[in-house]
């Protein structure tokens, strides 16, 4: 075991730090955090480039010598105390952490930083890119969901050093970009997370976590850049031991890696619109409670609530029908446009049926939007938007107001054709 003094060099909100940080303290090790770093300043130094030639951080410190990779920090952190639970006990147990830190790297981080990255202006977004990195995470929580149905911990009976690795990752992708609409269909991971973030160990390093609560906006064109971290900022903490030339701080629950602090929101233009008397939670609720007589209670609710001065019901239409040849494909197009629209949550209800018994299948929607039109913010933030063509319903019209029944209901035969799937934003 060694007892000298362990530095990590990286800013105090860097989750890839926080790996070893909260290793060490599970191990009762020591790891102090450098002072005042500076993302871009200090990992440029030819001091620092002597501890990792690529400039990234974190770097650790050790009294044998620097070490790269946060993953391989976390370990020699862990391995500085001898026969550590935090790395199993048996040799299976040992490959089994092994084995998640892995997957939480390549399986987890990975995707939800090619969601993450390009959104914040990091490196170039692209939609099929996000699509496919949204479509692979998906598949990598619904995995670690079944995994999670019956395990409290990813290895053995307690935490190891897979959770620590794993929870950091979730914890970038919860507190930035994983809303609840999202995360909610992984109900095993959620449990998970929440568990883990809440051990003391955890905590302390962690501070209190926040899920986020919308999907960041793709930034306005910037050059491609590497993530930065945010600037250290005052200490929260009075100095414990005012004369070392190192210290450990708190760990901010700030967006890590961004460069500014966050400025805050303009109010949404439709939160400026003159108050509606039908509230769309309201009618959400209806909508997932009402299990019979749907169209005699949940449909007759909707339009005894509608307010047609507050909102507006729009009918979509895919423009590229002739491109829905495979199923899954068709139903995961339809999937990933519902994920984008989350950012209008608060001012919209969709339904969206794939229609038809052969491919290539049709694509139609029904949207509800706050105000009398398309938001404008949705037009810009969601690509999908343009993939559609979109007709604004006539209510005086009782064929349109029919349909629009008729797809809230998801009543099949639609239109005379059975439906593939039937998907909801709400
Ligand atoms: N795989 C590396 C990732 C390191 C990394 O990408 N670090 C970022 C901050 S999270 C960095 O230092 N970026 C600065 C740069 O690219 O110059 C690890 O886990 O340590």
């Amino acid at each position: 075991m060694f007892d000298l003094m362990q530095v990590l060099h990286a800013g105090n909100t860097n989750k890839n730090a926080f790996k070893a940080l909260i290793a060490a303290e599970y191990s009762g090790v020591e790891v102090k955090l450098v002072q005042n770093f500076e993302m871009g300043v200090s990992n440029k130094t030819p001091e620092f480039l002597k501890m990792n030639p690529i400039g990234k951080v974190p770097v650790l410190e050790t009294p044998e010598g620097p070490i790269f990779e946060s993953n391989a920090i976390a370990r020699y952190v862990t391995r500085s105390k001898a026969d550590n639970p935090l790395f199993g006990s048996t040799l299976i147990d040992s490959a089994h952490i092994e084995q998640w830190i892995d997957f939480a790297s390549m399986e987890v981080d990975a995707n939800i930083s090619k969601w993450l990255y390009p959104r914040f202006g990091f490196s170039v977004y692209l939609p099929p890119a996000e699509e496919a990195a949204i479509a692979s995470l998906k598949r990598a929580l619904g995995a670690l969901s079944i995994h999670l149905a019956s395990n409290t911990y990813l290895v053995g009976h307690s935490v190891t050093l897979a959770d620590i690795i794993l929870t950091c990752n979730l914890y970038s992708g919860f507190s930035r970009i994983l809303t609840k609409s999202f995360t909610s269909e992984f109900p095993h991971v959620e449990r998970y997370f929440w568990t883990m973030v809440n051990q003391p160990n955890f905590k302390k390093i962690l501070g209190e976590v926040k899920q986020a609560e919308t999907v960041p906006p793709v930034a306005s064109k910037k050059p491609a850049t590497q993530p930065k971290e945010t600037k250290p900022k005052a200490k929260a903490e009075p100095k414990k031991e005012a004369k070392k030339e190192v210290e450990k701080q708190p760990a901010k629950v700030e967006a890590a890696e961004e460069e500014e602090a966050p400025k805050p929101k303009p109010k949404n233009p439709l939160d400026l619109l003159p108050p509606s008397k039908m509230v769309l939670d309201d009618w959400k609720r209806l909508y997932s409670n009402t299990k019979t007589n749907f169209r005699e209670v949940a449909i007759k609710g909707f339009w005894d609530m509608y307010d047609p001065e507050g909102y507006s019901l729009w009918f979509c239409d895919y423009k590229y029908n002739e491109e829905n040849t495979v199923s899954f494909v068709t139903m995961n197009k339809v999937g990933g446009f519902l994920q984008r629209m989350d950012l209008a949550r608060k001012y919209a209800f969709g339904k969206m049926l794939v229609i038809g018994a052969e491919p290539p299948f049709k694509v139609k929607g029904l949207w509800l939007f706050r105000g009398q039109q398309i938001p404008q913010f949705v037009l810009d933030e969601c690509y999908d938007m343009e993939l559609y063509e979109w007709k604004k319903v006539d209510i005086t019209d009782e064929a349109q107001k029919e349909r629009v029944s008729q797809m809230i209901e998801d009543c099949e035969p639609f239109e005379g054709e059975p439906l593939l799937d039937a998907k909801c934003f709400k």
